[in-house]
C-alpha cells in the first residue's frame, strides 16, 4: 500500500480521520463560512454517511467541528444522510438532504438550533417530496426504487424551487424541478434538463443551477465526471435552455458544490477523490479532500472562469520569479532552490511560437519519481502525466488532459497548486484538472521545466511555498 503521513495535503480541507465525499450546506453564516460534508466517522471508506462540519473565517484556515447531522437509528435517513444544500428560510438555517433508508432515497429537511449551526432538529415532516406522477419515468435500479438524491434550492418571488437529481428510464440523467410555498410540499414542475445516457450516463447526482447576470450554468455529476451546461434559466417559464456545454475538471473533482459569500462571490468546492487504493486509504487512515474554493463566474459569451480567491494568497511565504527565463529545444533546466511539496506555480508564454513545454513537479534528484505536466500548445492541450509520479503500484497512474483556449492576445496561462498528494491545474481560468499523486520517496520534492521541439521562454513564471 502507500500510506506515506506526508500525502496528507497542508493546505486544502481534509477530514480529521476516516473518510471525507462531496461538500455539503455552503454557506456563509453570520460572517463565517461553513463547510459540511459527507463523512463516514467509522473508517476511511464510503458506509453510514453523516455530516461532517468545519468553519472558517477566511477560507483558509479552517477548523473542525462537531459531526452536524447523524443518521437516525430507524426513519428515513437510517442507512445515511446523504448530499444536499443550505437554505436561509426567512433567518432561519435551513438544510434539505437526501435520507437513505433500505432501497429509498428520501429527501428530508433539517433546521439549526442556533447561528452556530452546529446542533440541527430535523422537521417532524420528513420524509417530503413524495408525490411524483409515475408518467415521468423515474429510474429504479436493483439497489434503488428509485434513483432520486441530492438538492439545490432556491427562491424567486418568494416561491421556493429545487432541483434532485434523479434520471428518467430510457432517456438519461436528468435535473427534476420542484415548486413550495413552504419548504415541505413540493410538486412536481417538469425536468429543468434531461441528458442523453450515452453521453451523461443514466442517473445524475448533485445537481445545481447557478446564476449569474449573463447566463445560468447548470451542472451535474455523472459518477465520473461534472458536467456543465451555460445557458438562459427563464424565471416565467422555469425552463432551462443550454447553449453551451463542457466539463467543469478533468481530473478527479466531483459533486462540486457552490455558495454566494457576503462579497458577491460564487465559491465553488469539490470533492478531490483519491486516486489510491482501499487498502492504502485504510491503512493512511484518512480518504478524500476538499478542493480549493473556486471563484466561478460566466462571461458575456457563455464561457466559464475560473478564480483563485485573493484569500489564499496569505499562504505565499517564499516567492522566486523567473521571468525571462528560456530553455532550448530538448534541455530542461532544474529550479533549484524552489524544492517542495505545496507550492504554487504561475506562468505565462507567448503560444505563437511554443511547442511543446512542460513544469516538473515532485521530482527526485535521480528522475526515478516526477510528475509532468505538459503543454503541447500546438496541439491546444495540457497532459499530466503520472506514469512516474510514484513508485508505488497501488496508485492509478493514468495520463490526465485538458484542452485549453488561449487568451486573446494569443497567452497561454498556468496556475498551479501543489499541495503534496493533490495537484490543481487552471489554464487561462478557464479549464481546470485537479488530479492525485503519491510519491513514495522524500526527495521528491524537485521542480524543472523543460522544452521539447522549440525554444520556450517564460513571460513570467513565478512560483510560491505555501504554509499549511
Ligand atoms: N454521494 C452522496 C450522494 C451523492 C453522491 C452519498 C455523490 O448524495 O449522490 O454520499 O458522490
Amino acid at each position: 500500500t502507500v500510506a506515506d503521513p506526508n500525502h496528507r495535503p497542508a493546505y486544502h480541507f481534509t477530514p480529521p480521520a476516516n473518510w471525507l465525499n462531496d461538500p455539503n450546506g455552503l454557506v456563509q453564516w453570520d460572517g463565517r463560512y461553513h463547510l459540511f460534508y459527507q463523512y463516514n466517522p467509522a473508517g476511511p471508506f464510503h458506509d453510514t454517511i453523516h455530516w461532517g462540519h468545519a468553519v472558517s473565517d477566511d477560507l483558509v484556515s479552517w477548523t473542525d467541528e462537531p459531526i452536524a447531522l447523524f443518521p437516525d437509528q430507524e426513519g428515513p435517513d437510517e442507512t445515511g444522510v446523504w448530499s444536499g444544500c443550505f437554505v436561509d428560510d426567512d433567518g432561519t438555517p435551513t438544510v434539505m438532504y437526501t435520507g437513505g433508508a433500505g432501497k429509498d432515497q428520501l429527501p428530508c429537511l433539517a433546521r439549526a438550533d442556533d447561528d452556530s449551526l452546529r446542533e440541527w432538529t430535523k422537521a417532524p415532516e420528513n420524509p417530503l417530496v413524495q408525490s411524483i406522477p409515475d408518467d415521468v419515468g423515474i429510474l429504479q435500479t436493483a439497489d434503488w426504487d428509485r434513483e432520486f438524491r441530492d438538492h439545490c434550492v432556491w427562491r424567486e418571488d418568494g416561491t421556493w424551487y429545487q432541483i434532485i437529481g434523479s434520471g428518467i428510464d430510457g432517456e438519461g440523467g436528468a435535473a427534476l424541478l420542484f415548486e413550495s410555498e413552504d419548504l415541505l410540499e413540493w410538486e412536481y414542475r417538469h425536468p429543468l434538463l434531461t441528458g442523453d445516457w450515452r453521453a451523461t450516463g443514466p442517473m445524475w447526482e448533485c445537481p445545481e443551477l447557478l446564476r449569474f447576470e449573463d447566463g445560468a450554468i447548470l451542472h451535474v455529476s455523472d459518477y465520473s465526471k461534472v458536467a456543465y451546461f451555460a445557458g438562459e434559466y427563464d424565471e416565467s417559464t422555469h425552463r432551462f435552455e443550454p447553449e453551451t456545454e463542457g466539463l467543469l475538471d478533468h481530473g478527479v473533482f466531483y459533486a462540486p458544490q457552490s455558495f454566494v459569500d457576503d462579497d458577491g462571490r460564487t465559491l465553488m468546492f469539490g470533492w478531490l477523490k483519491e486516486d489510491r487504493d482501499g487498502a492504502s486509504q485504510w491503512d493512511a487512515g484518512w480518504s478524500g479532500a476538499m478542493s480549493l474554493p473556486r471563484v466561478v463566474s460566466l462571461t458575456e459569451d457563455g464561457t466559464l472562469q475560473y478564480a483563485l480567491p485573493d484569500e489564499l494568497q496569505t499562504l505565499r511565504t517564499d516567492h522566486h520569479s523567473f521571468a525571462g527565463l528560456s530553455v532550448s529545444p530538448g534541455d530542461s533546466t532544474t529550479l533549484s532552490d524552489v524544492e517542495g511539496d505545496a507550492l504554487e506555480v504561475k506562468l505565462t508564454v507567448d503560444a505563437a511560437n511554443t511547442g511543446e513545454f512542460g513544469v516538473v513537479l515532485r521530482e527526485t534528484p535521480d528522475g526515478e519519481e516526477r510528475t509532468v505536466v505538459r503543454c503541447n500548445v500546438r496541439r491546444r492541450s495540457v497532459v499530466v502525466d503520472r506514469s512516474q509520479s510514484s513508485k508505488s503500484d497501488a496508485v492509478n497512474d493514468g495520463a490526465q488532459s485538458m484542452p485549453i483556449t488561449l487568451d486573446e492576445d494569443g497567452t497561454l496561462s498556468l496556475h498551479l497548486y501543489l499541495d503534496r498528494s493533490v495537484l490543481e491545474v487552471f489554464a487561462n481560468d478557464a479549464q481546470a484538472l485537479a488530479t492525485r499523486i503519491y510519491p513514495t520517496r522524500a526527495d521528491s520534492t524537485g521542480v524543472s521545466v523543460y522544452a521539447t521541439d522549440t525554444d520556450v521562454s517564460f513571460e513570467t513564471l513565478d512560483i510560491w511555498h505555501l504554509d499549511s
